[in-house]
């Protein structure tokens, strides 16, 4: 399946990722696009770069302050002559005002931030930039030949809302490539997630539209990261009513049953007429990552792979998250060679 990857990808190298309370060395690291990589050039898959396709499709989806602000971060953490890499330590909580912007960055890092698992460091938007640009060729590709392709999309992009980065997430990448597609001409577009974690950011982007159906299948919120969204009842609201989907599952879940769940999202992209489907294929429901709790097997993504095949629409595959270890780059592509079966 043809590639997309930037170079740029390699950019972002932070140090410190604040995890069960300890500054650790983050799960979210270079090194992920070698080990997938490595397995793409094995499996003879053409590796493409993508064109710069700019700001443009960014700001179709994204708050431009926000932007602006993934911009200079850093640059200004450092002009303030901060340590460390920037992670907010406050946010605007309930119990103060969400309306203001404060002029200082630490001010801005929190109202833009939401959680602290994510430092913002050197590179970053530039790693950024170059995700963006990998999702935008690969749904290009799809859109202009219908074949199927695969974007090598890093840092990650699911978490990220219209004006907040978190969850190792800066742009949402399957929002940009979805928007890009309508833009295009297409009516509709799925988004599938199938990430261990909840889209939470392409949710929030797309929650009060029909123009996009996203349909998440992940650990149940109660329980795990990002815990305030991604909860069955959230069904979509004004013209998205019934355009959002959530499958939350428990710990555990065994693969038969989020099979079951996937034949139910299935479904539902099936009944609302989508013409392409964007699938935010995360491999951390792998058993043996280290920051999920699905038990997927590697041979488990092939038929992963060969189902989303049945689906019969133009596919592009966005890489989410799967982390370190080193069955990622087989898991990831085994869901691709399964679905070109
Ligand atoms: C794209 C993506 O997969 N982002 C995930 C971000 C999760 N960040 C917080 C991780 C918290 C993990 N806590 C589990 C501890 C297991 N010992
Ligand atoms: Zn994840």
């Amino acid at each position: 399946m043809l590639t997309f990857f930037s170079e740029d990808s390699r950019l972002r190298r932070a140090r410190t990722e604040l995890h069960d309370g300890a500054l650790v060395s983050p799960f979210e690291c270079p090194e992920r696009i070698d080990l997938v990589l490595r397995h793409i050039r094995q499996a003879g898959f053409e590796v493409r770069t993508p064109e710069a396709y700019g700001l443009g499709p960014v700001h179709a989806v994204h708050d431009a302050d926000y932007v602006s602000f993934l911009e200079t971060c850093w640059p200004s953490w450092q002009a303030a002559g901060h340590e460390g890499e920037a992670i907010p330590n406050i946010w605007p909580a309930r119990s103060m005002r969400s309306d203001h912007v404060p002029r200082s960055v630490s001010g801005k890092l929190g109202y833009y931030a939401l959680g602290a698992d994510t430092s913002l460091c050197e590179g970053t938007f530039s790693a950024a930039m170059g995700s963006k640009d990998a999702a935008l060729g690969a749904v290009a590709h799809t859109l202009h030949t219908q074949a199927p392709s695969f974007a090598l999309c890093r840092p990650p992009g699911h978490h990220a809302a219209s004006d907040q980065f978190g969850g190792y997430c800066f742009f949402n990448n399957a929002a940009i490539a979805a928007q890009y597609a309508l833009d295009a001409g297409k009516r509709r577009v799925a988004v599938l997630d199938v990430d261990f974690h909840h889209g939470n950011g392409t949710q929030e982007i797309f929650y009060t539209r029909n123009d996009v159906l996203f349909a998440s299948l992940h650990g149940d919120p109660e329980v795990t990261f990002p815990y305030y969204l991604g909860y069955a009842d959230e069904t979509g609201a004004g013209e998205g009513q019934g355009y959002n989907l959530n499958f939350p599952l428990p710990p555990g879940t065994s693969v038969a049953a989020w099979m079951q769940a996937l034949e139910q999202a299935l479904a539902a992209i099936q009944a609302q007429e989508c013409e392409l489907l964007i699938v935010s294929l995360g491999v951390d429901i792998f058993e043996d990552d280290p920051i999920s709790a699905f038990t997927f097997k590697s041979a488990d993504f092939i038929a992963l792979g060969e189902r989303l095949a049945q689906a019969g629409l133009p596919t592009t595959f966005l890489m989410e998250g799967g982390y370190a270890v080193e069955e990622i780059g087989v898991n990831v592509v085994n869901v691709l060679q399964g679905f070109e079966r």
